[in-house]
């Protein structure tokens, strides 16, 4: 089976029990988040053959995200371990997260700033061994927003994994309390050409180079839940400027009210654009639903499903993440999923 690997930074991320607020919490439980550790995390539980490269500083904090990594199957020997000369600050990266509840939304608070991730001089990695041993590579659009040293080694790993023939997913991923939007349409931009699956870039991104002439009716951007017609228009403008990119998918929420909850996707691939069932259920913890979306379609990709089982494995994928505490999409194994996808509930006993 295909060899996968990931990079980004693993944080600790800390949760007030039982969707209690931030300001009245008295206790917070530990767990680990980061988009890029959320896929190698729900791709070995699938099975597959996963590599995570991240940096984290030497100490108890560092050494417990590698060991939580490491006990869900997840390969981790290229990960970095800094000490204080390399990384002076020292930190794991941190991030609360306040879980939303019916209509109230979950609140993110970062505290990542210096992480040691973030300070690591990445010109010391040897990008050549690190990639080497790989098929498939995934970054996203959180990386580059920490650092230069992040953002050039991320170019600089998309380079090396073109030259080696590595197949390339990109999750555009936008965090807009690290970076503006259009910083991070112009580093999105710059990546594109590289892509092979791509994900999580809002419609924007296309338009940099194009005049209001050829942005036609979608020059005041994309309605949040486009219709196929609109969708497929989209995909299509996208794959004249980028005609390296296989494979689009979009992901597209429609809340109701209470905790109640659609998704459903899009997705443009072999010529054509396809759009999953509707999925509609209750949410736990919606966090890392985007990276199990992401997970579930590199899954039916690398195990040669059809376009209608991809979009909606991957869909059925991160409605299962929406019901699961915590980060990373954990499930039982890909049947479960499958029978999600199926609308089969049955409990099998
Ligand atoms: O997609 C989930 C991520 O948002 C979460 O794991 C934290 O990586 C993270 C980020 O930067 O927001």
């Amino acid at each position: 089976s295909p060899k996968f690997i990931t990079i980004g930074e693993v944080m600790l991320r800390l949760t007030p029990p039982n969707y209690d607020k931030i300001r009245v919490a008295t206790s917070f439980d530990a767990s680990y988040g980061g988009s890029e550790a959320n896929i190698a995390l729900a791709l070995a539980n699938l099975g597959i053959d996963s590599t995570f490269f991240t940096v984290v500083p030497d100490n108890s904090l560092g050494k417990s995200a590698v060991r939580m990594l490491r006990s869900n199957d997840v390969h981790c020997t290229p990960i970095i371990l800094t000490t204080p000369d390399e990384t002076p600050t020292h930190r794991l990266g941190t991030y609360y997260l306040e879980t939303g509840y019916g209509i109230r939304p979950s609140q993110v608070i970062y505290d990542r700033k210096h992480s040691a991730f973030s300070e690591y001089d990445f010109s010391k990695v040897d990008i050549d061994a690190l990639l080497c041993d790989y098929d498939w590579l995934h970054l996203s659009g959180i990386t580059p927003a920490l650092s230069k040293s992040c953002a050039d080694f991320i170019l600089k790993c998309l380079e090396v994994a073109k030259e080696k023939n590595i197949t390339i997913s990109f999750d555009g991923n936008f965090r807009s309390t690290l970076w503006t939007w259009e910083e991070a349409r112009d580093f999105c931009t710059l990546c594109l050409p590289y892509v092979d699956v791509l994900f999580g870039i809002e419609p924007y991104h296309l338009y940099k180079d194009d005049n209001d002439h050829e942005k036609g009716d979608l020059k005041d951007g994309v309605p949040f839940q486009p219709s196929f017609k609109q969708q497929d228009k989209i995909f299509r403008h996208f794959i004249s400027r980028y005609p390296n990119i296989k494979c689009i998918a979009r992901h597209v929420r429609y809340a109701h009210s209470g905790s109640e909850n659609s998704l459903k996707a899009f997705m443009w691939y072999q010529g054509e654009t396809t759009e999953s069932k509707l999925f509609t259920f209750n949410i736990l913890d919606r966090v890392g639903g985007g990276d199990a979306f992401a997970s579930g379609l590199i899954y039916a990709m690398m195990n040669g499903y059809d376009a209608d089982e991809m979009i909606n494995f991957a869909v059925a994928s991160s409605v299962i993440k929406h019901t699961i505490r915590g980060d990373a999409n954990i499930t039982d194994n890909a049947e479960t999923i499958r029978n999600l996808m199926n609308m089969n509930y049955d409990i099998k006993r």
